[in-house]
């Protein structure tokens, strides 16, 4: 379908794209200019993805021609079909019930129904609205970014300046690889039972209201899916291998911070067995999953009742046929080597987004993408990814930046924290209602417990800021400053951070801790 002159509307395009998704045969989606076929693009961009679309917009903008082919009849990728979208309704879903099941019959709140929480309703209502983001890509890139592309229409690399797609042969002088990873399913007996699910079928799947989940995998995915199952009613145990949110894809993860969520989750009524390993999933003949039986840290088996089985165990890229293709270099995780500038060995070949080493994470995608344009249109650019602001959310949102408490030690000779609840052992903080802010208010007042946690580690010799560590709600925005801040050269001081302007109640209370401590001359812990 030549969509070209045509300037479908939000509706229009919504309808047209979940037609294509319904029907296999559907065609693929063109917006070409009338030369496509003899025209040589400065970068085809192979996936549509928030690298890919990212990527070909900055070089559209630096006034360079991009092309990009996807295999979904929708830009953006995964992150709003089956990953962060979803995650995102789901983890808010999670904190709104959470707070429905500590505040049941109690000042407005009606008593907690757990048959009104139902996962399968989340899921659909996801299912039912994801529409209008996929619609809103396609017409922002076409109508806004002027970008060329072809969707619905899945690609094939011929060679390093060539693609195949709809038909069309697309001649280029760069090849902008964005193809990104799926969920990794590991090899044990019974994963093929009905009732097993990742995050991608879990959306796409999912077809009876789960009562009892067992959770495999300790990082952000398990994690976060553990805890909205266990916020509906759906009693989860979590089996991590390494502890919890000490996986190896987890850096700079403060042990305060840590214990304060993991507790946060027991205290909830969620099992959470570390250093254990699934060993199979359970059942009748080829029926629906009954249990799951795991190795623990003790050595013993034990055997989980379960009507659901999620697994949270990474993604890995499948490039077997790029390797083939191209030859591109992978590493040993399966993931595409690049330099700094995103090019791999092949020169004129880029890889981005997930298909790369580093974090899976949006703004990694987004900005290799745009690196990779960059350099494509002749500057010289390198993105280093190795230090970012990270998140997850339980039922809470839990962010941090920069150093632990722990790693600073390690690094400086004198260290000073700042905290809420305060740095002084001993003291009866239990009742204490800091720190509170937007989303915490009516816990500081009713279950202090529960209002958060937040810590600030600081050189005491630079007065520099390292770390950041905060667990409660809205402050995931600061962290991204944050971040830019304190990994500058000249770093961020607790005396500027204490002179900025505080938005009070601010979910993150260090601007007016810092300024609390800043007037000394020799900081001491607060
Ligand atoms: P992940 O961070 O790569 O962690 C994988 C988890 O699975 C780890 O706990 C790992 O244990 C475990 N694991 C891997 N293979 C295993 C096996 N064969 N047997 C038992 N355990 C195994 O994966 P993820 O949580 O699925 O996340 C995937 C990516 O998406 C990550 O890059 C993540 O950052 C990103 N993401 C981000 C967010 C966010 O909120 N920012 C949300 C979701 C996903 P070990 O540590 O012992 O290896
Ligand atoms: C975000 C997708 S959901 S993209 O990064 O805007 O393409």
């Amino acid at each position: 379908m030549d969509i070209r002159d045509q300037h479908p509307d939000l509706a229009a395009w919504n309808a047209l794209i979940e037609r294509s998704l319904a029907d296999p045969d559907s065609e693929p989606i063109e917006n070409l200019g009338p030369d496509a076929d003899e025209a040589v693009y400065d970068a085809v961009f192979v996936g549509g993805g928030a690298g890919g679309r990212f990527g070909a917009a900055y070089l559209r903008a630096m006034g360079g021609r991009p092309l990009i082919l996807d295999a979904w009849p929708f830009l953006g990728g995964s992150c709003p079909h089956q990953a962060c979208v979803p995650h995102h309704l789901f983890s808010e879903a999670a904190a709104e019930l959470d707070r429905m099941r500590w505040f049941s019959d109690e000042l407005w709140f009606p008593k907690f129904d757990p048959s009104r929480a139902s996962i399968k309703e989340i899921v659909d209502l996801f299912l039912a609205g994801r529409g209008s983001a996929h619609a809103f890509m396609n017409w922002q890139t076409k109508e806004q970014l002027d970008v060329e592309y072809v969707l619905n229409a899945r690609a094939t690399v011929v060679d390093r300046t060539t693609v195949r797609a709809a038909g069309h042969t697309f001649r280029t002088r760069n090849l902008v690889l964005g193809i990104g990873a799926r969920p990794v399913t590991p090899d044990v007996p019974g994963i093929g039972r009905h009732g097993v699910y990742d995050f991608v079928t879990l959306v796409e799947e999912l077809d009876f209201e789960p009562t009892r989940c067992v959770v495999v995998g300790g990082s952000k995915v398990a994690m976060e899916y553990g805890s909205f199952f266990h916020a509906t009613g759906c009693d989860t145990t979590i089996v991590s291998r390494s502890e919890v949110m000490r996986s190896s894809s987890l850096e700079h993860v403060d042990d305060d911070l840590r214990r304060y969520v993991v507790d946060g989750m027991r205290t909830r009524g969620m099992e959470l067995l570390e250093g254990a390993d699934l060993v199979a999933i359970e059942g009748t003949g080829d029926g629906p999953v009954t249990g799951v039986t795991v190795r623990l840290a003790s050595g013993e088996q034990r055997t989980i009742a379960a009507d659901m089985v999620f697994l949270g165990l990474g993604e890995r890229p499948d490039t077997a046929a790029l390797q083939e293709t191209l030859g591109i270099e992978v590493g040993p995780t399966g993931r595409v080597r690049t330099n700094l500038r995103m090019q791999t060995g092949v020169p004129g070949v880029y890889a981005i987004g997930d298909l790369i080493g580093g974090p899976m994470e949006m703004w990694k995608a987004r900005k290799s993408g745009v690196t990779a344009a960059r350099n494509i249109m002749g500057e010289d650019l390198e993105f280093d990814y190795s230090r970012y602001p990270d998140f997850l959310h339980t039922t809470y949102e839990v962010s941090w930046v920069g150093l632990t408490e722990a790693e600073a030690r390690a690094a400086c000779d004198e260290v000073i924290i700042i905290q809420m609840p305060p740095y002084v052992e001993g003291l009866d903080t239990e009742h204490l209602p800091l720190p509170c802010a937007e989303g915490t208010m009516l816990y500081a007042f009713r279950r202090p417990e529960l209002s958060g946690f937040q810590k600030l580690v600081v050189d005491g010799t630079t007065r520099k800021v390292l770390g950041a560590h905060h667990c409660g709600y809205g402050a995931k925005d600061a962290f991204q400053y944050l971040d830019h801040l304190i990994h500058r050269p000249e770093g961020l001081t607790i005396d500027e951070l204490g002179w900025m302007n505080e938005l009070f109640l601010n979910p993150e209370h260090f601007v007016q801790l810092s300024r609390l401590r800043a007037g000394k001359g020799r900081l001491t812990h607060l």
